[in-house]
């Protein structure tokens, strides 16, 4: 038989015992909102990145040529270039700011995946770590993830989930369950459904998912300290919402799912419900909450306060961005007094500015390509601060 002998002690093995004298805020590991003042974070990367393919949970087209096939493979190194100049800057400006910053390990997006259940023929990037990772107090959970193309984007990021790990053993790491992403997880009829079908389905809040296994892009989720919500979407399924809530609930938090009727395809809820400081969320006007849905936030004298339009119609986004124009309202929180928003995007700035923000501004249209912006591309792993609970 097997004998289990006991491993030699890694760093993260010892059982410190947790001192309660230590304040929270000083873990390796400690996030519980989107604006507390930053110290710590992860700026994506375009290196190697690859177009995503065309699959069940996912139809690429280009931009105003719908008819001509979406490109496939590798990105050109220009623009690969491009975006990560973008992102360079951004990492610039958040040291300036005193944040360490810390950036993905390579990653061979080009190779393709094969698993027991799907075959497909490149990955994505490692330019939004934000829809794989979430810090959740001082735990880092990694999503499900919704799409074939992107079942090991947590790969990257897996050098860095180590040190912090192996660096302080009251940190806690969690990744969901995958999902099998067969054929049949999938109901592909979702993206041929004419525009009277989407009016009928957009209050039942089925998409191209369906609702037997986990799934959940962590960008589909705001953090509030003890409040969580989780948007349903293309990229969140019912199942999701509850894996979240069986797994965050027991440890303190309150999960809510939330739910945008107009908005046809739903993915990530940085682009249409954000949170900038306690009492402050960014609203989408194309996409009002569900009846109902905002009495927690009005109980609580909160104010939801409507974006301006983005200074790119849709018509006008780079022409492989899959995102739509609202990436103008993607906004990362440096502190709640600072934030930085898109450099061309000024009336979203002096609505900042009138709300008494201090605005930092860096070009980014490059990256909009990868599929998101500031918020997006950044994962945060350290905000200082301890978890509030703003909706007693
Ligand atoms: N990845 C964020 C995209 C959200 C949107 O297109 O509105």
């Amino acid at each position: 038989g097997t004998s289990l002998e006991p491993l030699p002690l890694q760093m993260g093995d010892r059982a410190m015992p947790h001192d309660p004298a230590t304040p929270q805020d000083s873990l390796a590991v400690n996030s519980w909102n989107e604006w507390d003042p930053l110290e710590e974070m992860i700026v994506g990367s375009a290196d190697n990145a690859s177009f995503e393919p065309t699959e069940p949970g996912s139809r690429p087209a280009i931009r105003n040529r719908p008819e001509t096939p979406f490109p496939t493979g590798p990105k050109s190194q220009e623009a690969v270039d491009l975006a990560n100049e973008e992102l360079a800057g951004l990492a610039d400006l958040l040291r300036s700011q005193g944040v360490t910053v810390r950036r993905p390990g390579p990653h061979d997006f080009s190779a393709p995946v094969r698993t027991p259940d799907f075959e497909v023929e490149n990955q994505y990037c490692a330019v939004c770590p934000r829809d794989v990772m979430i810090t959740m107090g001082n735990e880092i959970i990694e999503a499900t993830m919704s799409r074939r193309a992107r079942y090991f984007e947590y790969q990257p990021y897996r050098k860095l989930v180590y040190e912090y790990w192996n660096s302080d053993p009251r940190v806690g790491w969690t990744t969901a369950p995958k999902p099998s992403m067969a054929d049949g997880m999938y109901r592909e009829e979702f993206w041929d459904w004419p525009l009277e079908k989407r009016h009928e389905r957009m209050h039942s809040f089925e998409f191209c998912v369906h609702q037997d296994e986990v799934v959940f892009d962590a960008a589909d989720i705001s953090r509030l300290g003890r409040d969580i919500l989780v948007q349903e979407s293309m990229t969140t399924n019912r199942a999701g919402v509850h894996w979240l809530k069986r797994h965050l609930e027991p440890r303190g938090f309150r999960v809510h799912a939330v739910h945008f009727p107009l908005d046809f395809f739903p993915s990530h809820i940085d682009c249409t419900f954000v949170p900038v400081r306690p009492g402050l969320i960014l609203t989408n006007p194309d996409r009002p909450l569900r009846e109902g849905e905002e009495a927690m936030f009005l109980r609580n004298d909160w104010e939801l306060v409507d974006v301006p339009e983005p200074v790119l119609g849709n018509h006008e986004m780079p022409q492989y961005c899959q995102s739509s124009k609202w990436l103008s309202m993607n906004v990362l929180s440096i502190s709640p007094t600072k934030v930085v928003v898109e450099e061309q995007e000024k009336p979203l700035q002096d609505l900042m500015a009138k709300l008494d923000f201090e605005v930092f501004t860096v070009p980014f249209r490059n990256v909009f390509e990868y599929g998101g912006s500031l918020h997006c591309a950044t994962w945060d792993v350290r905000r200082r601060g301890t978890r509030e609970d703003y909706f007693p």
